[in-house]
Parts: C-alpha cells; structure tokens; sequence
C-alpha cells in the first residue's frame, strides 16, 4: 500500500470512526448497526452499486435502501466519503441536531441520496419492492439502453420480524424481482438481547419458500462478501444475503452485545476501538489517502452515467419519450377530466362515488400513461381497474395494474416505493377500514411527500350489510390527522372527478379519497357543462352548494354521501321559513389553506344564536367542533354500527331529515 492507496479494512474503518464519533457527540444515535455493516457497505458501494454523487437524481442510478433506518449514520458516512455535496463533514459532526440534514433516521427530503425515509422498521425493504417494480416497468418501456438498475437494501433482524416483512418478500417473489437484493444484517441482536430471546423462525428456508434466492457470507470477509453480492446481482430471482455480522465490530468490550445497537460508546470504549481498529486519527478526520479511495468509487460512476446521458442524447425523440414518459404529468390531470364532466353536467348520473372514481380514472389512465393502479383483492369492489391498465406481471413487466393481493400494508409500502423512484403516479384501493392495516405507510407517504393516491372505498355504515367489522366511523377523522395528507370525500360523480384531478395534480401530497359503495345523486351540474380545471370547486376544500333562500339561520356542513342529505335538511328548514347554506366540504386540509376572505363568507364569524352551524357527516363528531364551535350542533356516529341494509342503518343512526330536523329547531327556537 502507498500513501494513495487506502487498504480496505481503512475505507471501512472511516465509516466505523464516524459513526462511533458522530454518536458520541450528539450524546444519542445508533453506532452498532453501521460499525457492524461497515465491511459490506464498503464492498457494495466499491464494486457493485451504481451511482454518481455528482448526479443524485440520474434516472437510471441503482436504489440504496437503508431500511434498518436506526442505522442512519451508515448512509451519511457513505454520502460524505463518496463525495455527495451534502451532508458535509460539518453536518455529521452536527448528527441529529436541529438544522442538520443528518437527522435521527434518514428523510429523502433532506438529503439527496436517500431514496425513502427509513425508520419504522420493515417499511424501508417494503418500498424498495416498489421500486424494484418501478424499474422493472420503466425497463419494459424504454428499454435496457435507458433503464438498468437495481435495488439494494440493507435490513436488519428487525426488517425481517415484521409483519410487513411477509407481504413485502411474497410480492417481489410472486413477481419474480430479480433486480432487488437484500443485505441483511444477520447480527442476531436487537435491543432486548440475542434474537433468540423472540424467535426461532427460519428466514432461509421463509425466503425460499416465497420465491427468493438465498445465500450467506461471513460480513467481514470481503472476499467473501464479493462472492455472496456478485451471486445475489446474477441470480433471477430477488435475493437475501445473510451477511453474518457482529454488531458494533470494533468496540473490544461491547461489539457483539445489544448495548452498542442504541448508546454512544463513551469516550473510553471509543479510545479502546481506536486501538483495536487502528485508526489513529481524530474524530471528523479522514486522511487524505483513504478519502481519496472513497471519492474514487464515486468517480466511477460519474463514466457509467455520462455514457448513459450519451445514449439518452443519441436519439431526440427517444429522449422526448423518455422525459415526458417519466416526468409527472401532473398538469394532464385537469384536463383529462373535463370532458367527463361536462357529459355528466348534461347527463347527471345517479353512482356510488367508487364508480365514479372508475369513470374518472378511466380518463386519467388513458391519458397519463405514468398511473399504475391496483387494488389488495378488491379490485371489483374499489372499482380501480380500468381498460388502459394490462395487468402488470412477471411475464409482462409494462402492465400498469397490479393484483397486490391481500397486502395492504405491503401495497401502501410498494406505492410509496414506486413514487420515490420517480416515473410512475401509483394508486391503490382497499376499504376505508382497512387503512388502518396500512396506516404507517400513509403516513409515510406524507412525511415523505411521495405522490400516492389511496382509494378507500366503503367509506361508512353505508356499505350495510358486512357490519361494524367493515364500517369505519373514525377513519375518516383519524385520517385528517395526518399532516400533509389530502382527505376527499366527495359527495357525488362531478365532485368524484374534481378530487381525483386534485390528487393527480399535487406531487407532493399524497390522497385518500373516501368513497361510498352505496348511489348518490348527483348534487352538483349546474354550471359545470363548460368545467376547466380552473373551475374546480372542490379545490377549495368547501363550497357553498346551495346558499340560503329565506334570513340565512343554519349553516349545514356536510361531506360525502351525507351532502344531499343536508339538502333535504335546508329544503325542509326552508320550508319552515329558515334559511340555510348547505356546504359541501370534500376535503378539510384544501379548506384550511384558504384565505381568510373566503372562509369568513362561508363561516361568517357570527355567534350561534344568529346562526347555528351543525356537520353532517356518517362518523365520529369529534373535529367537526373546529368549524360548528362550541354551540353548534354535530349530527355523526360515537358508535360502532350495525349488520343491515345501508336505509336501515341511516334511519336507526339519525341520518334521516326527520330525524336532523327537529334537533336543529331545537337549538334555534
Ligand atoms: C416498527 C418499529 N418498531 C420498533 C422500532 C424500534 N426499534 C428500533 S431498532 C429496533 C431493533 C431492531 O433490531 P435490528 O433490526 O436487529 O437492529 P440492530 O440492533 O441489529 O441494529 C427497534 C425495536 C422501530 N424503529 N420500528
Ligand atoms: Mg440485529
């Protein structure tokens, strides 16, 4: 070795030294997980993954997914040594402090290079499923000369126990993933202890079962290691590589044991690793000859991606259909739904809103071939299927709708996935009830600002007959909870098309749109034959539907199936000499960020003698007090429902106009 050649054990060293130092002074962190993974991520980033630190968002660059997210310092070691821009050797000295982009688990909207947010353990191996798919769909349509990459996780024992664990790996072996390699961390460690405090499964043989290839290798020998990714990136099938590892390796005392997964070392097992590792040098420095054989790897790519930008330019119309075909193609979305709208202006049509969701994604797919849909087996009953959309399978790579099967949680994971690959506009369909099941994973397309559109339909005790099992009363409001996540629930066929045009046009926020199973009539029409997306009433998140014809007395907020509902409440109170508004309010988060013109013209800030304010919606009143105030009057559901026709639960519920009626009389008297 001379002095510009690093030895290998130095290269890994450099992100065991940051990561022990970057946890020890920011007195928090996780340094056992990057200083045992430490020898694989150094083969796999010098001689396997794809990737130019000066061109993050190249297209075609492999994906690295750190899904054991607690290993954070990991992937900014790696950013740093290969010459990312950021994080700088500053913002790891300031790990986990406000302001630096090192946060406590890696963000993708803080730093370039990390493909998802990782943290809530199993997700992170679950969207690389999606974004192996984005690839395999992308290749499919533009070919090996533009699309060619892979996947690579690192998981830990933790990625592999949870639940979403098994819908993750048996859609990317059903589907035949082979792209997609995972590095797991076989430690046998987790917080509480040794693994075998908690399980006695055999993951090899659960691997194989579902389709994978599975191999070994000792995860500090590199020849070994070499052996072990070379066999996974050959193999036709995704691939699991156990990477026996020892947690923590380099911390004489405690390596090997749960008490270097979550705690800093301390400065005197720090010194001790120093000596055991030979690194000599101070906290936050990299000696020239070793940085310089990290800042190699990442110059490799740079050729690998200036020779892909040569066959991208070969052809201006290829590259015209590369670019538009993976640019978002949010601005088609208005557009798309315009003529729709206008024939059911003419033609008012009498449909569940999840049929109406079919009318309008029928047009959004035909026109923005990015959309890829699916549904966890419920496809005739979420209506997501349209005739644009083949399905997508391993025989057929470029279909654009997938039979996730009974996988919530792994679909809403997978979408998220493919959105954060870029290219691809996924949506998904499942009952309302059942976001719970993939909760986490909304929740992080919203922190991660990954364009996903869930359709949840059954959206109360509407759906009948299937009970309280399957009618969600506080999924709706829990859902409004979630910051950065679009809640619609419209309330017939036009406003259907206006949410779905929302969803589709805002690339940062993801959707749920609430759908009925049960016919609605069609409230809206009036006005809309000559509908542009400019005229998109449900872009304000509320409207006056119908405004008062007698002294205005009563404002009825209503959403979804309950809207017409209210409208035969104000054509009952109007006949009784009262005045009333009734306004349809399909999505909360879109009224909220209205003016405050406009929201005193719908809510005039009067008190409730004047004018009472009463909510109409088929769930739990608690929210609604934001818009109705302390005297208003909240007709919902505080309970579970009921096993019967939807007529039946709405009259036994109060969801009737003889029923609202006299309460509201009540409160004005
Ligand atoms: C869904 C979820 N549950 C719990 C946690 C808290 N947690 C963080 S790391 C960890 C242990 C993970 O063990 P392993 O993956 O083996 O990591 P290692 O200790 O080997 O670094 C737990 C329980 C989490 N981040 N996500
Ligand atoms: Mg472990």
């Amino acid at each position: 070795m001379n002095s510009t050649t690093a030895a290998f054990s130095d290269l890994a060293n450099a992100i065991r030294a940051l990561s022990m130092d970057a946890v020890q002074s920011a007195n928090s962190g996780h340094p056992g997980m990057p200083m045992g993974m430490a020898d694989v991520a150094t083969v796999l980033y010098s001689e396997f993954l794809k990737f130019d630190p000066s061109a993050p968002d190249w297209a075609d660059r492999d994906r690295f997914v750190l899904s054991a997210g607690h290993g954070s310092m990991l992937a900014y070691a790696l950013l740093h040594l290969t010459g990312y821009a950021e994080p700088t050797i500053e913002d790891i000295r300031n790990f986990r402090q406000l302001g630096s982009p090192c946060a406590g688990h890696p963000e993708n909207f803080l730093l370039d290079g990390v493909e998802c947010t990782t943290g809530p353990l199993g997700q992170g191996l679950a969207m690389a499923v999606g974004m192996a798919i984005a690839e395999r769909h992308l290749n499919a349509k533009f070919g090996d000369d533009l699309v060619d990459h892979r996947t690579w996780v690192v998981a830990g024992d933790g990625c592999l126990m949870e639940g979403i664990n098994h819908e993750a790996i048996g859609l990317a072996g059903h589907l035949k993933l082979s792209r997609l390699n995972v590095l797991w961390d076989d430690n046998t460690i987790t917080i509480d202890g040794t693994t075998a405090l908690s399980t006695s499964e055999d993951i090899a043989a659960r691997y194989e079962a579902t389709g994978w290839h599975v191999t070994r290798c000792d995860g500090h020998d590199p020849e070994d290691i070499r052996r072990a990714l070379a066999e996974a990136r050959d193999s036709d099938r995704p691939s699991l590589v156990a990477c026996r590892t020892i947690i923590g390796k380099g911390a004489p005392n405690k390596q090997g044991t749960s008490g270097v997964h979550g705690s800093p070392l301390g400065p005197d097992e720090i010194a001790l690793a120093r000596e055991q590792l030979g690194w000599e040098y101070p906290p936050f420095e990299i000696p020239q000859h070793i940085a310089a054989g990290w800042r190699m790897m990442g110059e490799r790519g740079k050729e690998t991606r200036l020779a892909w930008e040569k066959r991208l330019n070969a052809d201006s119309d290829a590259r015209a259909a590369f670019e538009n075909g993976t640019s978002s193609g949010s601005d088609l979305a208005g557009p798309a739904v315009e003529h729709l709208i206008a024939e059911l202006a003419r033609e008012p049509q009498k449909v569940a809103t999840r049929k109406a969701s079919e009318m309008a994604l029928g047009v959004l797919t035909e026109a923005i071939p990015n959309m890829i849909g699916g549904s966890a087996d419920l496809t005739g009953s979420n209506n997501t299927k349209t005739k644009a959309t083949d399905p997508l399978t391993a025989d057929n790579y470029g279909g654009r709708y997938i039979y996730y099967g009974i996988r919530e949680f792994g679909m809403a994971a997978a979408m998220n996935g493919m959105a954060l690959h870029g290219g691809i506009i996924p949506y998904g369909g499942t009952f309302l009830i059942f976001s719970d099941y993939c909760r986490n994973a909304v929740r992080l397309s919203a922190l991660q600002q990954a364009q996903v559109t869930y359709v949840f339909t059954h959206d109360s005790i509407g759906l009948g007959e299937d009970g309280p099992t399957h009618q969600p009363v506080e999924q709706v409001m829990s859902l409004r909870l979630i910051p950065n996540l679009n809640v619609y629930r419209p309330c017939d066929a036009i406003e259907t098309a206006e949410c779905w045009a929302l969803a589709i046009a805002s690339p940062k926020t993801p959707a749920a749109l609430c759908l009925t199973r049960q016919n609605l009539p069609q409230m809206r029409g009036e006005g809309d034959a000559d509908w542009s997306a400019s005229s998109n009433r449900s872009a304000k998140g509320a409207y006056r539907l119908k405004a008062a014809e007698n002294t205005r007395k009563v404002i009825l907020l209503a959403t979804g199936s309950e809207v017409h509902l209210a409208s035969e409440v104000a054509a009952k109170l109007e006949a009784e000499g009262i005045g009333a508004d009734v306004i349809s309010m399909p999505c909360w988060e879109l009224f909220e960020e209205q003016d405050d013109a406009y929201k005193a013209d719908l809510l005039p800030n009067v008190s409730p003698d004047e004018i009472l304010r009463v909510s109409i919606e088929a769930g739990v009143t608690l929210g609604w007090e934001r818009y109705t105030m302390a005297n208003g009057l909240n007709i919902g559901l505080d309970r579970f429902g009921a096993s019967g026709p939807a007529e039946d639960l709405f009259e036994k519920f109060g969801f009737t106009v003889d029923a609202i009626v006299p309460q509201i009389m009540n409160k004005i008297k």
